[in-house]
């Protein structure tokens, strides 16, 4: 009821006032123009400053860095024109509170036990107010931001180990801010480094030897694996916000360059991938693919994938739909085609030739499929609700080579013919996974495996979110529904191979027993469960051979 009443009065009318009481002091605040004025809601500066660190390192992926909404939906103060999603006003403190702590069915994750109490009430008033405008945030602020702790000068020539750094893993400890190097074959934690917040992908440089990660706080850190114990050698802050980085992998570029894609400033970065000195940033606002093809200022840079064919990234613009292919071979002036295709690009891989790439415009509904090499839309098919592949995953049987995603918005495998002949570029076959409703983010298999591994990360339902489907590759049949080991709880995320192609690690996060399982593929038993203090909700994990090489 007492809702009810707020939505009245937000809807009378409000107005947005920043009172200073103080030099240098102010006080953001709503006032209510009606007679009732409902206690203000109040930010300090202070608190302001708190509350954008908040917002752009856990919220704008989902919500914009404006708050405008993407794949979750807006967060001003008042509904905008002719929207159908409320302003935060209508929820008020109490039920912003209960959806930040809680989540929602739609795919937010929870934040109680991972923000602080404080941090949770402050965010119920941050969104109650106006967002901050966006500071500026180009090539200066990023050679500000520059640290090149290592010069490549003082590096080692070669390992100083003699471990197999092919059989490495990258893997992210979300909310620790840390990713961890894992030997692959002896399974023992070779380091756990302090990265940027709430890191969201890794990439390998193209000779395997450097990791890099990026934080959604747009922080992207290197790691050597020369080094006995890898050591973080540069950083820099490319953005406020981002999810992907890709190096450059054509041959007679390898490990030279390496693209940064901002979710805000909406911009791509090109910087030396020896050290991470900034070397050009062009802003991915744009008009878009379809429709009015109104100019968009905040397109972000969703997934980027490098071409092992040609020299070039493609880097996939979110809010417009353009597919940009980044010629890096003049660094400082890139020569960038735009593909029109279908808005709200998001994730997407390689088919097995390496020369398509098919990335998922999840709200949309489609997959985008381009010929790398030609430069050129190849086809946009409609597969179901919110495809979500990660980068996909390939796989051969009498239906031919298929690509396939998963989809957040329903139960459904969709299997691309990514080969010639008849049924190419269609969707050939549909499967379900175990039980109702979506919520599946990953899929993995592996050349030579025999299975097809699929999450249902975002599910509300435990029973679903916490196990891993596996498929026959040929018959495509459901084969076993894993459920988490004995001592491990939370959602499962995220699959990948080690090197051999036999096992298959899984992450469990969210839950109060994090941990990463490692399953023979062959058997589909636990061969080994990594827990420990260190362990703190893992997500991606990047075996450094199959991330080099693109193998999915
Ligand atoms: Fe991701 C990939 C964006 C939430 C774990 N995620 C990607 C990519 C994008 C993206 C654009 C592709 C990068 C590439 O290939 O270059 N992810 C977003 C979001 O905007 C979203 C929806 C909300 C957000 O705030 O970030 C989001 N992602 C999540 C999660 O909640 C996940 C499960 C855990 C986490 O990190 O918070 C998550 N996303 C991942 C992982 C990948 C990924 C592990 C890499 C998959 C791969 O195998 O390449």
């Amino acid at each position: 009821m007492k809702n009810l009443k707020l939505l009245a009065i937000a809807i009378i009318t409000l107005t947005f006032s920043c009172k200073s009481d103080k030099k240098g002091e102010s006080d953001y605040s709503v006032t209510k123009s009606d007679s009732e004025d409902i206690a203000a809601v109040r930010v300090s500066d202070e608190e302001m400053k708190r509350g954008s660190e908040i917002y752009f390192d856990r919220c704008a992926g989902c919500h914009g860095s404006s708050r405008l909404g993407a794949t979750g939906t807006h967060l001003l103060p008042v509904r905008p024109e002719g929207s159908d999603k409320p302003g935060t006003l209508e929820f008020g403190t109490e039920g912003l509170k209960a959806f930040i702590e809680n989540g929602t069915p739609g795919g937010m994750p929870e934040w109680k036990g991972i923000m602080t109490e404080q941090d949770i009430e402050l965010m119920t008033r941050f969104l109650q107010v106006d967002p901050p405008e966006i500071p500026e945030y180009g090539m200066n602020e990023i050679a500000n931001s520059w640290n090149l702790i290592v010069p490549v000068i003082d590096r080692p020539t070669k390992p100083e180990h003699n471990r197999n750094i092919d059989n490495y893993f990258g893997v992210i400890m979300r909310d620790a801010g840390k990713v961890a190097i894992i030997d692959g074959d002896t399974k023992e934690k070779l380091a756990v480094l302090k990265t940027g917040f709430a890191v969201h992908i890794l990439r390998t440089s193209a000779s395997g030897r450097y990791i890099y990660s990026v934080g959604r706080d747009g922080r992207i850190t290197m790691i050597d694996t020369y080094t006995k114990i890898p050591t973080i050698v540069a950083e820099v802050k490319g953005g406020f916000d981002a999810r992907s980085v890709e190096v450059s992998k054509y041959k007679g570029y390898e490990d030279k360059y390496l693209v940064f894609g901002g979710y805000s400033p909406s911009h791509i970065a090109i910087l030396d991938a020896q050290t991470l000195e900034p070397l050009s940033v062009t802003p991915t606002s744009g008009n878009a693919a379809d429709g009015d093809k109104e100019f968009i200022e905040e397109a972000r840079v969703a997934s980027i994938v490098a071409s092992h064919t040609d020299p070039v990234w493609i880097c996939n613009v979110k809010e417009t739909g353009m597919v940009w292919i980044v010629d890096y071979t003049d660094p400082k002036n890139p020569n960038i085609t735009q593909i029109p295709s279908a808005r709200f690009l998001h994730d997407g891989g390689w088919d097995s030739t390496g020369k398509y790439f098919l990335v998922a415009a999840n709200a949309s509904n489609k997959i985008v499929v381009i010929d790398v090499p030609n430069k050129k839309l190849v086809k946009i098919i409609e597969t179901g609700i919110k495809p979500h592949p990660g980068r996909g995953t390939n796989i051969k049987n009498d239906l031919g080579n298929l690509w396939v995603t998963s989809h957040l918005g329903e139960n459904k495998l969709s299997f691309i013919k990514t080969n010639p002949g008849e049924g190419q570029w269609t969707v050939v076959k549909e499967v379900k996974a175990t039980g109702n409703g979506g919520g599946a983010l990953f899929v993995k298999s592996h050349p030579k495996s025999k299975h097809l591994w699929v999450d249902r990360t975002l599910n509300p339902n435990a029973e679903l979110n916490s196990v891993v489907d596996v498929f026959d590759t040929n018959t495509l049949e459901l084969k076993a529904t894993l459920p988490a080991p004995e001592g491990v709880d939370g959602r499962a995320v995220h699959m990948e191979y080690n090197k051999a192609g036999n096992e298959v690690w899984v992450s469990y996060f969210m839950g109060q027993k994090s941990a990463i399982v490692i399953y023979n593929d062959k058997t589909l038993k636990v061969k080994q469960i990594i827990q420990g203090d260190w362990v703190e909700n893992p997500t991606g994990k990047f075996n450094v051979y199959n991330t080099t090489n693109d193998i999915y």
